[in-house]
């Protein structure tokens, strides 16, 4: 039986599996953090944010939760952080074959191994655009590849990487980056293209994973590990705008929220840019309109291949 409460406490009519386009895996994962904990509480934290939002969306005017968002059982998989990822792997993919928009909220960054894993089983030619103050580009830390620090790593060898927002790194990760795909904080507010710069390095599909910590810490306080010199949240919002205008943006999640019981408006902010963030992936869709999210069965080499022409005359 479920129990997750709906998303923002939309009706009912409108968070049902299978007529909702979106749907939302909570991962209340705190394994591996290092400093700050309790990212295990941010996506409640999150979804009891979003029932105090308004719905509908000034910039947009849509009210995007009537394409229906459906909310999974948390993912509480926490015998290890390699079976966490490998079940949010099994999770994401799972509704990504249901032609669902497939979006996550952690739970600390780490969960994206196994969102990444998924989106690029199932994409052609992938970009991860990767939006954090940290590069988490560590092969392993502290005897795992599953740590929060090494988020990043198998996409940097297996998919189109752009990172953007970076301010803190070991100097071992400089090994790994690629340079040429890096917007580096201090080198961004010096730069009025670097927007430009960003989605002309994005190839047609992406899967943006965002760490909340990507944000100035005047505006999100709430995060494992705050830096100072951040995103705004403007710059933020036109950033993801102009990607999902020219893109497909074929899902994302949104990790390291750490709820503080002294601020309430990080969990508030979280919810209104996840919000935000569908309201721009479906800006230009009908409620009516059926959702095709243009999986391919692309390494099934022909078995159990449903023909596509099968109905086509010869
Ligand atoms: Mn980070």
């Amino acid at each position: 039986m479920k129990t997750t409460k709906n998303y923002a406490g939309i009706p009912d009519e409108f968070a049902q599996l299978e007529k909702s386009k979106v749907v939302l895996i909570p991962v209340p994962y705190d394994g591996t953090s290092t400093w700050g904990k309790g990212a295990d509480k941010g996506p409640e934290a999150l979804l009891e944010a979003s029932e105090n939002m308004e719905l509908y969306d000034i910039e947009t005017a849509t009210e995007v939760y009537q394409q229906g968002v459906y909310v999974t059982e948390p993912i509480t998989e926490l015998s290890s952080p390699k079976a966490m990822v490998n079940s949010v792997h099994d999770r994401t993919k799972e509704y990504i074959k249901r032609n669902k928009f497939v979006t996550l909220i952690g739970g600390e960054h780490s969960l994206s191994i196994g969102s990444i894993r998924a989106f690029n089983e199932c994409f052609d030619n992938l970009t991860v655009l990767h939006i954090d103050a940290h590069a988490d580009l560590r092969e392993s830390y502290e005897g795992t590849p599953y740590n929060h620090a090494c988020a990043v790593y198998e996409a940097s060898q297996n998919t189109n990487l752009v990172q953007v927002g970076i301010r803190s790194m070991d100097a071992i990760e400089m090994t790994i980056m690629d340079t040429e795909k890096t917007f580096f904080a201090h080198e961004m507010v010096d730069d009025e293209y670097w927007m430009d710069k960003v989605v002309d390095l994005l190839t047609d599909n992406v899967f943006i994973t965002f760490d909340l910590d990507a944000l100035d810490p005047s505006i999100l306080p709430s995060t494992g590990t705050p830096e100072p010199g951040g995103l705004l949240w403007y710059e933020t919002l036109e950033l993801l705008k102009q990607v999902f205008e020219e893109k497909n943006v074929v899902g994302f999640d949104l990790v390291e929220l750490c709820p503080n019981e002294h601020d309430k408006s990080s969990n508030f902010l979280a919810a209104k840019l996840y919000y935000k963030m569908l309201s721009y992936k479906f800006m230009n869709e009908a409620v009516e309109d059926e959702y095709d999210n243009t999986y391919e069965l692309t390494n099934s080499a022909g078995t159990n291949s449903v023909s596509k022409f099968d109905d086509e005359d010869e």
